[in-house]
């Protein structure tokens, strides 16, 4: 089978060329029996991340570069995944906080029938060092959506996402946030479907540092979350 792995990227020129390289070789080693492409899906970033794109490209033919001018990470990730053929689809934040070990795992559990499967950081099995205050965050979050839409899943927007070709053509086009929400908003309306959805243990590990810092500005983050939660909940009652 083939996978597609869209790497979403906002200004990551610090760290996109040696991470790639690391899925890259992963890719190589682990994947056996599947053919795989990786496609970095660039939102119009500001620094060096286009050039070095660019070049990893070029220097390989497993590595696809994307530029996508508006911005958005759920955008990027949609785009990716539209634009090639494969038979499974993934997308993982470019600070591989996820190990990569989750990777043949969720390969695995995809082509033993489920539909999507998604690394959780809740999972009882799971290593995960984060600091407190992301934990309550993220904490929060696994309430606040649980509830409101009544499932079962605990890990939303955790970074490690994989998806059939089926659920891909049966979801995306209804997905409206091309944001941080984007991915909350593919397993609602996934589980509305009824399609399956695997959370699988993952290892997670949040690497920071003076060059590079998190992308995401909390509160303004969970403030949108809030307001597209709601959205989305209206919508949802109307159909
Ligand atoms: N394409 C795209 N990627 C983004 C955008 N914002 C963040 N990202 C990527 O989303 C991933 C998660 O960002 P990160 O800073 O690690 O978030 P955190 O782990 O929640 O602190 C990284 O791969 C970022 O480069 C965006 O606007 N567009
Ligand atoms: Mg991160």
């Amino acid at each position: 089978m083939k996978v597609l792995i869209a790497l979403p990227v906002y200004n990551e020129e610090f760290i996109l060329a040696q991470n790639v390289q690391v899925v890259l070789d992963f890719c190589q080693k682990n994947l056996i029996g599947d053919d795989f492409i990786i496609v970095i899906a660039n939102n119009n970033s500001t620094d060096q991340t286009a050039q070095i794109a660019h070049q990893l490209s070029s220097q390989n033919q497993k590595i696809e570069y994307l530029f996508i001018p508006q911005k958005g990470k759920g955008l990027a990730i949609a785009s990716a995944w539209l634009k090639y053929e494969a038979d499974l689809y993934c997308f993982m934040d470019i600070d591989l906080a996820t190990d990569l070990s989750a990777l043949p795992r969720a390969i695995d559990k995809i082509k033993a029938g489920a539909d999507l499967v998604i690394g959780s950081r809740f999972h009882p099995k799971s290593q995960v060092k984060r600091s407190y205050f992301r934990r309550f965050v993220s904490y929060s979050y696994k309430l606040f959506f649980k509830s409101l839409f009544n499932l079962q899943i605990n890990d939303f927007p955790c970074g490690f996402k994989i998806i059939s070709r089926q659920a891909r053509d049966l979801i995306l086009p209804n997905i409206l946030n091309t944001g941080f929400f984007w991915d909350t908003e593919m397993l609602v309306l996934a589980d509305r479907q009824g399609l399956s959805i695997v959370e699988i243990p993952i290892i997670w590990q949040e690497f920071l540092s003076e060059n590079r810092k998190s992308r995401v500005n909390i509160a303004k983050t969970s403030l949108s979350y809030i307001k597209e939660s709601i959205k989305l909940k209206i919508r949802l009652s109307k159909n």
